[in-house]
């Protein structure tokens, strides 16, 4: 069955695979699935269409056969569900797994999310210089953290797995920042991740299209 994802027309990032359609690409990729990709303007991702399969009006979507879905954490569980290669088989392990998945969305993201918040929507606030530094120690002490965890293993729980494949994309969204260049063990886990090779068909599929000449 044909799956479809859905993705920025233009990314705000300029095809730096910050967007986050580049991590379910990367899912796809991992577990070797084919995928088409519909492209959604701003306009269009808050109009009923889109709507209907995204109540919050973003990207990306999973669409295969009847069943539509939203949110990267659930779209990449249903990927390493249905296919090899993304979870351990034995279930502890696999248990594991999933809870880095979502300590890399519910734990670490966010405060990632907060300073771009505060560096791209707030720099006019009268309180934004005061604010900026609080935003990022508390950035800190999540990576703090991740990397006493991650020591100098390769991946956080033994093999590769779905729980890094979104650890790393959440800490892509730094690399502007020069936060993580405080933690070279992370920094060289975000590189591992970048040098798969599904990563880098990931990378390049979106960046074909965000480096096209705009039309309008
Ligand atoms: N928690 C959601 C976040 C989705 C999200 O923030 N998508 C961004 C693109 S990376 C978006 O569509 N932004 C436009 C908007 O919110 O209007 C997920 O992981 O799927």
């Amino acid at each position: 069955m044909t799956i479809t994802i859905t993705a920025f027309e233009r990314s705000p990032d300029g095809g730096k695979g910050l967007a986050r359609d580049t991590r379910v690409r990367w899912a796809l990729e991992e577990v070797g699935q084919p995928y088409d990709v519909r492209l959604v303007s701003f306009r269009a991702m808050k109009e009923p269409a889109h709507l209907a399969l995204h109540p919050f009006g973003q990207i990306p979507t999973y669409e295969e056969g009847d069943l539509a879905l939203f949110e990267t954490g659930a779209i990449i569980f249903h990927i390493a569900q249905q296919h090899a290669g993304l979870l351990p088989e034995t279930p502890n392990a696999r248990a594991r797994a999933i809870t880095w998945m979502f300590a890399a969305l519910n734990t670490v993201e966010p405060p990632i999310v907060d300073l771009g918040t505060a560096k791209l929507l707030e720099r006019d606030k009268p309180w934004s210089d005061a604010r900026l530094p609080l935003v990022a120690d508390r950035v800190r002490a999540r990576l703090d953290q991740l990397s006493a965890w991650l020591g100098d293993a390769d991946w956080l729980d033994g093999v590769f797995s779905a729980g890094d494949l979104l650890m790393v994309s959440v800490l892509l969204r730094l690399r502007s920042s020069g936060l993580l260049d405080e933690y070279p063990n992370l920094a060289a886990y975000v590189a591992r991740g970048e040098l798969r090779p599904a990563y880098k068909r990931a990378f390049a599929a979106q960046l074909a299209i965000n480096a096209k000449p705009p039309t309008d």
